[in-house]
């Protein structure tokens, strides 16, 4: 079923094979559109098990959306991360 406007789950998996690397700190999301006016969205994905997140965002709009994802290091780097996902009516 394709994602639909209201709270959508996120999954994501690390495949990188340095996943020793992550910290266990929440993902976090942010889901924005490209029009002016668009206020952006905001959640968090958790550490589920290994190198799996797991999280909700509230889509507001059907339509195109990016998601932008912060993923934290033990070390404290960032790794910043982004896909496309199409909201459906
Ligand atoms: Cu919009």
């Amino acid at each position: 079923m394709p994602p639909k406007v209201g709270a959508i789950q996120i999954n994501i998996q690390i495949t990188n094979p340095n996943s020793k690397l992550l910290s266990e700190s929440p993902i976090e999301m942010e889901g924005n559109m490209s029009h002016p006016g668009m206020v952006p969205v905001r959640g968090n994905a958790p550490l589920i098990s290994e190198s799996r997140y797991q999280g909700n965002l509230v889509t507001t709009m059907a339509g195109d959306w990016i998601i932008f994802l912060k993923i934290k290091l033990k070390n404290g780097e960032i790794i910043e991360k982004n896909f496309p996902l199409r909201i459906h009516e």
